[in-house]
């Protein structure tokens, strides 16, 4: 039998998945909805009824033509015949499983670390099984949670070794995050070939139903939101594009729900009706099932956590990665508490972001990079120089397969490829609460109306932004940040008026942006 990892169904036999059905019932509605593999788990049950179950599991995959493995228990999968087996770091190794079995049994491995999956393919396994992915409710006892981040680094640490060995995700994985678990988790020469799942097909009410879709959101590329045209132009042919883009999103007046901290709400909401957008400010989080059908942005903003913040940001960050809608993130005062380095965590395990927005600090927070400090949400003193602020941007674009805009006096948008360094806006910005939240909302609204090209949508609202800032500051009756607010405003209205007749004037010759070749 072919290996076919795509969908690959673990069982449970836990009253709490099976809710009173029947087992071997639930794997045959799984089968007709398009399972691949069937892997029979159970922790549980005595050696003579694992038997008899394993037996009746295997008359039904085989008329299905899908292998059937045996979790661990090398001597059961020899009783029935089964295809193969699944062997955690704990069970039996697979040296020994190799003797004991038939030589084309199929033998799958867990594997948390690059250590494991090396060890794993030197040994001779068809496939790893790469987890835990999410935390899950399903299995308590796991060792690590890895997310995308994690899983890619497997990936791109086996690319050479392990060119034939399978690979399949697992732990919380479900059809809402199943197309971004394979997107995210792809590393340069190396993709996971499917995704092995318990309760989401399992305990479904409808586990025929649940496997089709499973089957259905593997086999398609994901979706269209995520794939953008290629950047092949450079800066300065960018930059030419850059006054259509901003008279292109002043016209499309774009929607912005914004869950902004209560500091800067108010400036927020006024820079984005300067500019042109139309805010929403809704921090409930159920709201944005309705929300999401306008079709605008999300701009979730830390700035100012409590502790129901989290699962409200999950459910609207659910929402609009359904709806494919665009999602900001900024991830303020990322680095200054322990409940704020645990919300990144869980923020970037829960969904999606087309941008990633912050300063230094925040950005590599988010990175993951061990002992950055944040004395409150100030960005502080810069330990990167220019190229090293640069090199971080674009290795979380390229880890998270998204933008990063590392943000400060110099600010760097990235999309893991390329990295421009933008010169423009005036230190006035810097003594303005509110004005590096705005750029979150600014961005939604570009990245809203202008989707085929995120890149430059995000640049385009950034060189709107600042280079009304440089005006605003130049005007001889702003003496400093109380009278440059207002002048500000004025001065993104003004862009926007001009941007909506056509007139580019404002813009010849403004933007300090240039490409950095690392
Ligand atoms: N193994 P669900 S996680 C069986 O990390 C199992 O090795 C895991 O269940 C590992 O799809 C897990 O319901 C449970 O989240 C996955």
């Amino acid at each position: 039998m072919k290996l076919n990892l795509s969908v690959y169904l673990v069982t449970d036999s836990t009253p709490a998945i099976l809710k009173g059905r029947d087992l071997c019932a639930i794997v045959e509605q799984a089968l007709k909805g398009g399972v691949t593999i069937v892997q029979y788990r159970d922790k549980k049950s005595d050696t003579g009824a694992q038997i008899e179950t394993a037996r009746k599991l295997h008359q039904i995959t085989k008329a299905y033509g899908v292998p059937l493995l045996i979790n661990d228990r090398v001597d059961i999968a020899l009783a029935v015949g089964a295809e193969g087996v699944h062997l955690g770091q704990d069970d039996m190794a697979i040296e020994i499983a190799k003797k004991l079995l038939p030589e084309n049994a199929i033998i799958g491995v867990t594997a948390a670390s690059i250590g494991e999956a090396q060890k794993a393919i030197a040994a001779g396994a068809n496939y790893l099984g790469i987890g835990t992915m999410f935390a899950t409710p399903t299995k308590t006892n796991t060792k690590s949670i890895i997310g995308t981040a994690g899983t890619q680094a497997i990936l791109d640490a086996i690319s050479d070794t392990g060119c034939s060995v399978g690979t399949v995700s697992i732990g919380g994985i479900n059809t809402s995050n199943v197309q971004r678990v394979i997107y995210q988790s792809r590393a340069p020469r190396k993709s996971l070939d499917g995704v092995a799942i318990v309760s989401a097909i399992m305990a479904a009410d409808d586990p025929q139903a649940a496997a089709a879709e499973f089957a259905r959101l593997v086999s398609s590329s994901p979706s269209s939101v995520w794939s953008q045209e290629a950047l092949t132009v450079d800066t300065a042919a960018l930059l030419k594009q850059v006054p259509q883009v901003i008279q292109e999103v002043v016209k499309a007046h774009p929607l912005v729900h914004n869950m902004i901290n209560y500091v800067v709400a108010n400036f927020v909401a006024n820079v984005a009706l300067s500019m042109g957008a139309s805010p929403i400010m809704s921090l409930y989080g159920d709201e944005a099932v309705d929300l999401c059908k306008f079709d605008g942005a999300l701009v979730i903003n830390t700035g100012t956590l409590t502790s129901e913040s989290i699962p409200n940001y999950l459910k609207a960050l659910k929402a609009y990665n359904v709806r494919g809608n665009p999602v900001v993130y900024d991830p303020v005062g990322a680095a200054a508490t322990g409940i704020r380095r645990g919300a990144v965590t869980q923020l970037m395990a829960g969904g999606y972001f087309d941008l990633i927005k912050g300063n230094e600090r925040e950005i590599c927070q988010v990175f993951g990079s061990s002992g950055v400090t944040q004395r409150g949400v100030d960005s502080g003193p810069s330990s990167l120089d220019s190229h090293g602020k640069a090199r971080m941007a674009r290795d979380l674009a390229r880890r998270e397969h998204t933008l990063v805009l590392l943000t400060g006096a110099t600010d760097y948008l990235s999309d893991g490829e390329r990295v421009v360094a933008v010169e423009n806006g005036h230190e006035l910005l810097g003594q303005v609460t509110g004005t590096g939240c705005a750029v979150g909302t600014v961005s939604g609204g570009y990245l809203t109306a202008h989707p085929k090209n995120k890149f430059l949508a995000v640049l385009a609202g950034l060189l709107m932004y600042e280079i009304a800032a440089e005006n605003a500051a130049s005007k001889d009756y702003v003496r400093g940040p109380g009278s440059f607010v207002p002048a500000f405003l004025d001065e993104l209205y003004a862009i926007r008026q001009a941007a909506l007749k056509g007139d580019h004037s404002w813009f010849a010759g403004r933007a300090k942006v240039h490409e950095i070749n690392l």
